[in-house]
């Protein structure tokens, strides 16, 4: 945190689009964390406002409603409930999950577009764009498909294309088609409101750059890196017929850019809690003792750390984000989370599927939280993150502790008697803890609290198991009760430390010791619960997680999978256009024999190959490197086709191709004939 005293914290986490379900990544990158960091500042008894609600304009909702049928309205609709409920049930504790299609927000966002109007913030320009005449309609970049200029895939879209990942513009598209009519649009002159981001480079320079090198490195790079490439207008206006329409005249038809109105979102969701509330909104946003953080994953960086803080200093009286802890990505067993391929564990699901182990998930997810780097989601470590440390050390602590004390004491907590170096070593553990969870918290270090919170768990565990009560309370009753009387302060010093991570199984435990919820003030006491008190009867606070379990979540993924590749390769597998006798026949193809194979310098794929086609020895290049050694292939006869026309590549002549067979993961097989035959033999 800056060194300046805040007087309270208005926390935003990333509205999600409501254009599908929620899953593990948006969790782990974003929500997680921010509802650690708000719960901990509340627990320190901090004026928090924790904001969040749908993003429910722009392209994405639009496409999705064409995809399934129905109007955006009712997609929005949908999604905005089914996501809500996720959020709840995980315990993400928004003060308000507001949403972007209310009349609020209409209100707000077209307000501020329009004070920066007048103040003549925006440079309007006219340009061409796509128009779909048939639809009558400006196509936005998304509903522009065509042929990637770089690889070739033919369903590229006017932003980016898919397969090879470069991000592209409309009019680099070949054969640029509507995805609305599939006819191929017309450029029309269209008029927009640019915000012109090169006027704000030097301020940003001067405000990210050089005040807040504190931001983490990878929100810090990606800040520099934009503003080191320099920064072009950009328009905050677009055509289209959702959203929120801009305001002035010579504007019909168009919306506010998505992103233009979804951080707007923020304020609007502050002026509805505030109503709620009976409170006024306007020093959570524009008292400069005010700290405002953005908590979003790093495909958001751009937005919060330079267009929306250059909105917000065009407006002049709104407080600038202090800080953007954003996340990078998570990953599922090993690939990217996709939301198109079903490669993901949806929240909504987990609920149905593992009921009761939300906590579980939220512990796991901020175990693995992609902080400095992507990081990976596996379910063999969500069960043995849950089996080794949630159920042996924090639930195997707090049951011996609360079993014994129900069995030795009917409940009731025993005296502190004479202390030994163990048990003040215990106790100087206990009183240190909250300060290394809370260094780290500060920090934006989830992982490392969460670890530190987990440490004085273990250390509980510890010293049950040194010290072994059950075994000296027969001969020994006083020094158990000693003993006891520090565990169970350890305990209710974890329901303080630990509500931040695992808010559910924290009430769960301070029902078991029928106390209150203390303040994070109280955390590092070492007499919580006063001798006398009497605690309740335990129940498990973590069950282990099966084997069976887990694989049946595996085999789920399994099946996705299976059902992505059979789509994948459904344009393969269908044929290729009918061809006549004569066709077929103007193919020349032969039986070679390799006779030397080396790799091609600077090529990832090709193999520079020799063979003797029987009429010819000749040099023929194929892409076969990643599959095969040159060693491997020497000596190996093979199909080429010896009448294909010479091809340049990387330099070097290529007379001729090698057949191969692709398999279902992608593999490369020779076509070879049964038995070895001379060179050159006719295929036919
Ligand atoms: N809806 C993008 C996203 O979900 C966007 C965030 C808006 S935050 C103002 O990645
Ligand atoms: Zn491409």
């Amino acid at each position: 945190m800056s060194d300046k005293n805040f007087k309270r914290h208005t926390i935003t986490a990333a509205l999600p689009y409501t254009n599908g379900p929620v899953h593990i990544g948006h969790l782990a990158g974003v929500y997680v964390p921010a509802d650690i960091y708000a719960r901990y500042l509340k627990s320190k008894g901090e004026d928090v406002l924790f904001v969040c609600g749908s993003d429910e304009h722009g392209v994405a909702i639009t496409l999705r409603a064409k995809k399934e049928g129905v109007s955006p309205k009712e997609i929005v609709d949908k999604y905005h409930t089914l996501i809500k409920d996720s959020f709840d049930k995980f315990g993400i504790d928004f003060d308000i999950y507001s949403r972007t299609s209310s009349e609020l927000h209409r209100e707000t966002s077209s307000e501020f577009f329009k004070k920066l109007y007048h103040d003549g913030a925006f440079e309007e320009r006219t340009s061409e764009q796509y128009y779909d005449e048939e639809s009558k309609m400006f196509l936005a970049d998304r509903y522009i498909i065509g042929t990637c200029p770089n690889c070739g895939y033919d369903a590229a879209y006017g932003d980016q294309c898919e397969k090879c990942g470069s991000s592209l513009s409309p009019s680099e598209l070949i054969e640029p088609k509507s995805a609305l009519s599939g006819d191929k649009p017309v450029l029309k002159e269209t008029k927009h409101w640019f915000l012109p981001m090169q006027d704000y480079e030097n301020w940003l320079k001067q405000w990210i750059l050089e005040e807040h090198k504190e931001w983490k490195p990878n929100v810090y790079g990606q800040c520099k890196s934009w503003l080191d490439n320099g920064l072009n207008p950009r328009a905050m206006t677009r055509d289209l017929d959702w959203g929120v329409p801009v305001p002035v005249e010579g504007a019909e038809g168009k919306v506010l850019y998505v992103w233009f109105d979804a951080p707007i979102g923020y304020i609007s969701a502050t002026k509805e809690w505030a109503n709620q509330q009976n409170k006024d909104w306007e020093p959570y946003w524009k008292d400069e003792n005010t700290r405002l953080l953005h908590f979003i994953g790093k495909d958001n960086i751009v937005f919060h750390c330079i267009i929306f803080p250059s909105i917000l200093k065009a407006e002049g009286s709104y407080v600038l984000p202090d800080n953007v802890p954003a996340n990078e990505f998570l990953n599922l067993e090993g690939n990217k989370i996709s939301t198109s391929k079903n490669w993901a564990v949806w929240l909504h699901e987990f609920l149905e599927e593992m009921p009761g182990k939300e906590d579980v998930l939220r512990y796991v997810l901020c175990a693995n939280a992609p902080e400095t780097k992507d990081n990976d989601f596996t379910w063999k470590d969500f069960q043995a993150r849950n089996n080794s440390e949630l159920v042996a050390i924090l639930g195997n602590f707090i049951n011996r502790a609360l079993v014994l004390t129900n069995k030795y004491y009917e409940g009731s907590i025993p005296e502190r008697g004479e202390l030994f170096d163990i048990d003040k070593d215990v106790l100087e553990k206990l009183k240190k803890s909250p300060e290394k969870v809370s260094a780290a918290l500060d920090k934006f270090k989830f992982r490392e609290g969460l670890i530190e919170f987990m440490d004085l768990a273990r250390v509980g565990n510890k010293y049950l198991a040194e010290t072994e009560p059950w075994k000296l309370q027969k001969e020994n009753p006083d020094r158990v009760k000693t003993i006891m009387n520090i565990a169970l302060q350890i305990a209710a010093n974890i329901t303080i430390i630990g509500e931040p991570f695992l808010p559910k199984s924290m009430d769960k435990l301070i029902a078991m010791l029928g106390i209150q919820k203390h303040k994070w003030a109280q955390a590092g006491n070492q007499d919580i619960l006063p001798a006398g008190h009497r605690i309740n009867k335990p129940t498990l606070l973590f069950e282990k997680v099966e084997d069976e379990t887990v694989q049946q979540q595996v085999e789920k993924l399994e099946n996705t999978k299976k059902s992505n590749k059979m789509e994948d390769t459904s344009d393969i597998v269908g044929m290729k256009d009918e061809i006549n006798f004569d066709d077929f026949m103007k193919m020349d193809m032969r039986v070679g024999t390799v006779l030397d194979a080396v790799k091609m310098p600077k090529s990832k794929k090709l193999l520079k190959l020799t063979i003797d086609t029987g009429i010819d020895k000749r040099t023929i290049l194929s892409g076969i490197s990643e599959h095969f050694s040159p060693e491997e292939v020497i000596g190996k006869q093979v199909t080429v086709l010896v009448n294909l026309a010479p091809r340049k590549m990387m330099g070097e002549m290529s007379e001729g191709m090698v057949l191969m067979a692709e398999d279902k993961e992608g593999k490369l097989k020779f076509i070879q004939p049964s038995e070895s035959v001379n060179p050159g033999a006719t295929i036919s």
